[in-house]
This record gives structure tokens, C-alpha cells and sequence, in this order.
């Protein structure tokens, strides 16, 4: 028999969290880890991400989010860490942007708790921000912010607490089915399990090449602040999350002050990458691109960018839609489970990812709305992004 039931490939926010849904229930799990546990090296640090509900991207991910927001608090709730900051977060731009419509119409769909603000209301409430009078907001008083770096700790020390095996600075090198399962390679040893779980993040393209799934790694930069005339209109308890899009459809995006009085606050833009790969990123984040932002956030929030404190690189893993992937494996549907390609927004689903995986992977099949992660709609375009 296979040494194990499952073995999860890499313990990043997805990994580490499929690992501790299937040891709680009971099944014998190991988990292979390139790097140490809760590391820097790939899309799950930071020390914050975004959480909302109302989601702009398409309806179809609120009943995940529902069901994701239940298990953050369960998680905390198990682990006594400090995982979520329902701070309140807005949704800004032009009545018919992408992010307003369409957190709208997630809210309106789903009849989630939301406010529209207009431009006056918007500066009168929350009045580091300075829109223009052509922008609305939606708010949503139970978005928020979530901590990466606390969840992924959080699902490992449960995966350990239900007995998986987590195995750290330990490639895997290769696998390959065997028997009714499969054979897993690293420097080490050789693995048996009867089900594999692939979480490859920003490793996606040279493990997953089989699969076809075209995406596209990016290079992504965190900035932090600290505001002129100093945190205290940022901090959590008067600041919201924000994404704010503009006329060319640019997104940028931020949080309160959640480090202290002297840390900053963070803020990035969404969506301006350049391709890289997790081996030749460039880490370092130069003068020219910090200017760019201050000189971005001047008109919207003119007290942030007052003393710059550090920049921080991250990878997304984007796909043409920029929708998930999370399927059995296409050309080893019984054995292998696949989730990637989480494209800049999958960090504030990562419990409810976990108990989808732990699904596909022991029942083959889920009660969870997944089909639009569905690979096949990339059949034939392999070339990229068009
Ligand atoms: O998913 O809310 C989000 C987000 C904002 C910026 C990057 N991702």
C-alpha cells in the first residue's frame, strides 16, 4: 500500500491549507515544502492581504468568500492567532468602473450589507481620500484585511496538529503515477501516495506544463509608507481597505496602518507586473518606480506617500480571465488534484481552497461552485493572454 493517503507539493497559502483539511479528517498526509515554513520567496507574505465580499470579478466567488469568511474564524478560533481585521474596505472609481459595478452587482445578486457613497461623502467620512467629483465608492463594512503570513502558520501548525508529516527544504523533483496513486521524487526520497495535490504558485509554469494552463508569472511590488503628519487617520480603526480604479482603468490599492505609528501603511498597485519567473525576479525595488507611485497616489491620497520605508516584491500567477484554476488533473484525473493560477486575488479564499482540494482529492467531487476554475476553457490557447 502507498505510504500515505496524500501528499500535498508546495505549503504555501493553498498547500499548507489543503494539508490541514485532510488531516483533520483523518487521512495520513505529507506535505513537501521547497523552502521553510511561512517563507517570502513566493505570493504569501507581505503582512497583508485584502478580503472582501461584494466581488467585482464576478458573482460566482461570493458564496466562496461566504464560506472562506467562516473559515478564517474558525481558523482563528483554533490557532488563537490574529488572522482577519474586518476594518471595512471601498470599492472606488467611476459609477460604471469595473471595481464599482461590479462589487454592485456581486452585493446586489447576493444582497450583501453594502453603502454607495458619492464624492462628497466619500471625503467627508474617510477624508485621507481626495476623489474626484465624478467618483463613487461602495463600502462594505465587512471587508477587510487578512494576514498571510499568520494563515499560512495557522494551517501548518493544524496540519502538525493532526499528524501530517511537513517536510521542509525539500523540492520535489519529479513524480509520476504509480500503481493507483503515485510516486513523488525529491532529493531525499522517494514518496508514495494514493492522491498527489499540486499548489505550485508562482512554480506553476514548469510543473504544471502538462495541464495546459497558460500563465503568466508577474513581477508585483508592495510599497509602505509613512504619511505625512503621521498614522493616525490610518489607523485600522478609522481606515478601510481601498481598491480605487481610474479612467484608464488602473487600479491601485491599500490598507490602513496596521504596523504601528512609525511602520506606514501599505498600498500597490493591482495590476502593473512585469513577467518574471521565481527564479530571475528582480527583487530589488528601484527609486524610479517608488516615484511612480507617490507621484500616482498625490492626487487620491496626498498624505500617504510622505516618507517612503520599503518595498517589498511578490509574483502573481495570472491566467487570460484571471479566474482560478482548481480541477483534478486532466490527464490524471483519479490521482491528482490541481489548484493555480490565482491571478492576484486568491489569497482571501485560501481556507475554503483548502476544504475544496481536501474534497477533489478524497471524494473526487465537491458540494463547492467551481466550475468556472474549470482548465478545459483554455483548450487551444495555450499561447497566453489572448
Ligand atoms: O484581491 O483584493 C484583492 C487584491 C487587491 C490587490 C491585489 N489583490
Amino acid at each position: 500500500a502507498p505510504a500515505y493517503d496524500v501528499i500535498v507539493l508546495g505549503l504555501g497559502g493553498m498547500g499548507s491549507a489543503a494539508a490541514a483539511h485532510l488531516a483533520a479528517r483523518g487521512v495520513k498526509v505529507l506535505g513537501l515544502e521547497k523552502f521553510g515554513p511561512v517563507h517570502n520567496r513566493g505570493s504569501s507574505h507581505g503582512g497583508s492581504r485584502i478580503t472582501r465580499q461584494s466581488y467585482f470579478e464576478d458573482p460566482a466567488y461570493v458564496p466562496l468568500l461566504l464560506r472562506a469568511y467562516e473559515l478564517y474564524e474558525e481558523l482563528e478560533r483554533e490557532t488563537g492567532r490574529d488572522i482577519a481585521t474586518l476594518c471595512g474596505g471601498l470599492m472606488i472609481g467611476r459609477p460604471d468602473s469595473r471595481t464599482v459595478a461590479g462589487a454592485r452587482r456581486s452585493a446586489e445578486q447576493w444582497d450583501l450589507p453594502h453603502e454607495m457613497l458619492d464624492a462628497e461623502q466619500l471625503r467627508r467620512r474617510f477624508p485621507t481620500l481626495t476623489p474626484a467629483d465624478d467618483e463613487v465608492a461602495l463600502y462594505e463594512a465587512r471587508a477587510g484585511l487578512l494576514r498571510p503570513e499568520n494563515t499560512v502558520a495557522a494551517h501548518l501548525q493544524l496540519a502538525t496538529r493532526h499528524g501530517a508529516s511537513l517536510h521542509y527544504e525539500e523540492p520535489v523533483t519529479r513524480w509520476e503515477p504509480y500503481r493507483e496513486g503515485v510516486r513523488v521524487h525529491t532529493h531525499e526520497d522517494v514518496y508514495t501516495a494514493s492522491r498527489l495535490i499540486i499548489c505550485p504558485g508562482a512554480w506553476a509554469p514548469g510543473l504544471l506544463a502538462d495541464v495546459g494552463v497558460p500563465i503568466t508569472v508577474e513581477r508585483k511590488i508592495m510599497y509602505w509608507f509613512q504619511p505625512r503628519g503621521g498614522t493616525g487617520p490610518y489607523r485600522p480603526e478609522r481606515h478601510p481597505v481601498y481598491v480605487w480604479e481610474d479612467r484608464e482603468g488602473i487600479q491601485v490599492y491599500g490598507f490602513p496602518a496596521i504596523d504601528g505609528p512609525d511602520r506606514g501603511a501599505k498600498v500597490a498597485f493591482f495590476r502593473d507586473g512585469g513577467v518574471c519567473t521565481p527564479e530571475t525576479i528582480d527583487r530589488t525595488v528601484h527609486d524610479h518606480e517608488v516615484r511612480a507611485i507617490a507621484d500616482y497616489l498625490g492626487p487620491r491620497l496626498p498624505t500617504l506617500p510622505g516618507t517612503f520605508i520599503k518595498g517589498v516584491t511578490c509574483m502573481y500567477s495570472t491566467t487570460p480571465d484571471e479566474h482560478f484554476v482548481i480541477a483534478r488533473h486532466p490527464g490524471h484525473p483519479d490521482a491528482v488534484t490541481v489548484a493555480c493560477g490565482f491571478s492576484g486575488h486568491g489569497f482571501k479564499f485560501v481556507p475554503v481552497v483548502g476544504e475544496i482540494l481536501a474534497d477533489l482529492a478524497l471524494e473526487g467531487g465537491t458540494p463547492h461552485p467551481i466550475s468556472l476554475f474549470d482548465p478545459a476553457r483554455f483548450a487551444g490557447k495555450l499561447n497566453g493572454r489572448s
